[in-house]
């Protein structure tokens, strides 16, 4: 019997869909969330957005984009939905912990521990670059054990091609991790102009859906998102999760009080270890801000972005 046929029955997903995510490093599942969760949730999300008029700079709930005012926010990120409010922590813990819990299930005794949640918006600018995510991995920014960690995305608004959409590149979970600092040694939380160069995007996956939609991609897989070009602010909500048996070895840059709770399944007795290495991130118990700070380089010479560590005497 394969390892697949031993898996319990999924309880969300298909044979088919864990096999997909297991064979390509992502997935996308359209409509899984319906029309009443969803409006739930778009609830809390305005009421967020409000709160983020009268907030003036990023703090450790809100990541603002330059611009941002009363009069037009540009929230980039809501930090820590899942301690925000209870409503984030249900979807977390509820629905999409089912997914993960497919996932990674049999891999391992079936334990599945929350790593960590946002939720992440893109306007339309005058300089709509200035919202496109650039290729990255998301291990680098929290290595762990063995590479079980996934993100599963949430669309709460319909993404089409021009409103940002998650991009993949499919089976990069198994190839190569790369190098997310620039020449200087500063953190960029992206690959290299010139390692980017050397991807086929030819073969990158839009993951576009309708609101409801979620993605999933593997820690490991290599993945983007383009500016978006329409004004609704495409809401992702992001949550991680990861095999029990996965143990971080870094702080966590997007700590909440769910940090490694155990979702699903048991706890683990021994951690996996994966022989492959992890290139480590800087040190974030000083305080990490987002992923779009990283990378436009809003942190350059701060000491935020260089690796973590003093180096030796020689
Ligand atoms: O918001 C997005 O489009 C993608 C964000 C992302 O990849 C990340 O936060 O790691």
């Amino acid at each position: 019997m394969s390892a697949l046929e031993a898996r319990p029955r999924p309880a969300v997903l298909s044979a088919e869909q864990v096999a997909a995510y297991h064979r390509d490093g992502y997935l996308l599942v359209e409509r899984l969330i319906g029309p009443e969760l969803l409006g739930r949730l778009h609830e809390r999300v305005a009421a967020f957005l409000e709160r983020s008029r009268s907030v003036a700079a990023s703090d450790s709930v809100f990541d603002l984009a330059p611009g941002h005012g009363a009069e037009s926010p540009r929230l980039r990120r809501l930090k820590t939905p899942d301690e925000q409010d209870p409503l984030f922590w249900e979807v977390a813990s509820g629905i999409l912990a089912d997914v993960a819990a497919d996932l990674i299930g049999a891999e391992e005794g079936g334990g599945v521990t929350f790593h960590h949640s946002k939720l992440n918006f893109k306007w339309s600018e005058a300089n709509p670059q200035a919202n496109a995510v650039r290729w990255h991995q998301d291990i680098q920014f929290y290595p762990h054990t063995n590479y079980s960690p996934m993100t599963i995305g949430l669309y709460l608004q319909d993404v089409g091609p021009t409103d940002g959409p998650l991009t993949v590149l499919p089976g990069s979970h198994d190839g190569p991790l790369y190098d997310q600092y620039d020449a200087e040694g500063n953190w960029t939380g992206c690959l290299s102009d010139a390692d980017a160069a050397g991807l086929d995007e030819s073969k990158a996956v839009m993951l576009t859906g309708p609101a409801g939609s979620i993605t999933v991609h593997n820690c490991r897989t290599v993945h983007s998102s383009p500016p978006a070009t329409t004004a609704h602010g495409r809401p992702l909500l992001l949550n991680a999760y990861a095999a029990a048996d996965a143990f971080p070895y870094t702080v966590n840059p997007s700590v909440s009080r769910h940090d490694r709770e155990l979702l699903r399944g048991r706890p683990a007795r021994w951690a996996r270890h994966d022989p492959r290495p992890c290139l480590i991130p800087p040190d974030w118990s000083g305080g990490y801000s987002s992923i779009f700070a990283a990378q436009s380089g809003e942190e350059k010479g701060t000491g935020k972005a260089k690796a973590a560590g003093k180096p030796a005497m020689m």
